[in-house]
C-alpha cells in the first residue's frame, strides 16, 4: 500500500507533523510564533525583542567572519544579494515574508512557517513542491552559538543563501519528489542523502573544500571542524551516502565531498531514479501539482 501523500501545494496543509523531542532550552517564550499556517496566510511579521535581536547580531558576527574562507562560493555571491534587498544586517532580523519574495524570484523557492522540527516524511514532501519549512522563532539567549533545534539563524544564515541557487533548488526538490508515496525505509535513506549534502554537505572549489550545508554554515565550531583534517571526508555517492550513519547530537564523524553542485544533482538524479515505487511521478510547473504516470 502507498502511503498518502501530497499531490498539489495546497494539500502542504497536511504536512505538518512535528517531531516532539523534549527540548528544555526552547520551554521559553519562542513557542509564542504560529504553530499553524495554511497556505495563502501572508507569511506572519515578527516583531523581535532587543534580546534576540542582540543574540542574532552575535551569531552573525562570528559566523560572517569564517564564510569568506569556508563558504563555497554560491553561498557568499546569494548571501550579498541577501544583505542588498532582503534586509540580511547584524542589527536585523530578516522577514521570512521579503525572504520568501527573494527566493520566488530565484529558483520558485518559497518559505512556509515551521513550529519546529517537522518528521522527515512531511519536510521532504514540501521540497517536492519547492516550499521550505522555516522556523522563525530564535534560539536562547544563553546559548548563542548553539541551538538543539532549527531556529531563525539556522535557516537564515544556513538554508536560505543556498536555496537561491538553481542548482541546489533542483537537487532539493529531487530529493523531495523522490519522497512522495515511499516507503518508510526508502523515506530513512532519503532523510540520510538530506543530512549528509543539505545539511552537512561539502565541495570542491578551485582546488579547495568548502561548505555548502546549511548546519555547517550555521554553526562556527562544526564549519572550522568539517574542514579541519580531523573528520573523514569522503567522497559523495548517493549509494553510499544513503546507507551511513549519522549523528545528530554532536560532530559528524564523515563529511561527504560533491564535485560541484552541478554533479551532485546529476548523481542524485541517478539515484532517485531507481527508488521503486508502483507508479512515476512527474512535477507540472504550472499548476505546482505532481502527476501521477
Ligand atoms: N524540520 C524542520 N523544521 N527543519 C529541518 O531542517 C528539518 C525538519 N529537517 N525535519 C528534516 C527533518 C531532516 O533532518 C530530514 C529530512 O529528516
Ligand atoms: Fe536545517
Amino acid at each position: 500500500k502507498v502511503p498518502w501523500f501530497p499531490r498539489k501545494i495546497q494539500d502542504l496543509d497536511k504536512c505538518h507533523h512535528l517531531i516532539n523531542r523534549h527540548n528544555p532550552s526552547l520551554d521559553h517564550d519562542t513557542y509564542r510564533i504560529c504553530s499553524f499556517h495554511y497556505r495563502g496566510d501572508p507569511l506572519p511579521h515578527i516583531e523581535y525583542t532587543a534580546q534576540e535581536t542582540a543574540t542574532w547580531r552575535e551569531v552573525y558576527r562570528k559566523l560572517r567572519s569564517l564564510h569568506p574562507t569556508h563558504a563555497c562560493a554560491q553561498y557568499l555571491d546569494n548571501f550579498q544579494q541577501l544583505e542588498e534587498h532582503c534586509g540580511y544586517r547584524e542589527d536585523n532580523i530578516p522577514q521570512l515574508q521579503d525572504v520568501s519574495r527573494f527566493l520566488k524570484e530565484r529558483t520558485g523557492f518559497q518559505l512556509r512557517p515551521a513550529a519546529g522540527l517537522l518528521s522527515a516524511r512531511d519536510f521532504l514532501a514540501c521540497l517536492a513542491f519547492r516550499v521550505f519549512p522555516c522556523t522563525q522563532y530564535m534560539r536562547h539567549f544563553s546559548s548563542p552559538m548553539h541551538s538543539p533545534e532549527p531556529d531563525c539563524c539556522h535557516e537564515l544564515l544556513g538554508h536560505v543563501p543556498m536555496l537561491a541557487d538553481k542548482e541546489f533548488a533542483q537537487f532539493s526538490q529531487d530529493i523531495g519528489l523522490a519522497s512522495l508515496g515511499s516507503s518508510k525505509e526508502e523515506i530513512e535513506k532519503l532523510a540520510t542523502l538530506y543530512w549528509f549534502t543539505v545539511e552537512f554537505g561539502l565541495c570542491k572549489q578551485n582546488g579547495s573544500i568548502r561548505a555548502y550545508g546549511a548546519g555547517l554554515l550555521s554553526s562556527y565550531g562544526e564549519l572550522m571542524y568539517a574542514l579541519s583534517n580531523q573528520p573523514e571526508h569522503k567522497p559523495f555517492d548517493p549509494e553510499v551516502t544513503a546507507v551511513h550513519p549519522y549523528q545528530d547530537q554532536a560532530f559528524q564523524p564523515v563529511y561527504f565531498i560533491a564535485e560541484n553542485l552541478e554533479d551532485a544533482k546529476v548523481k542524485l538524479q541517478r539515484y532517485v531514479v531507481k527508488v521503486k515505487k508502483p507508479f512515476a511521478l512527474r512535477y507540472d510547473p504550472f499548476t505546482s501539482s505532481v502527476e501521477i504516470l
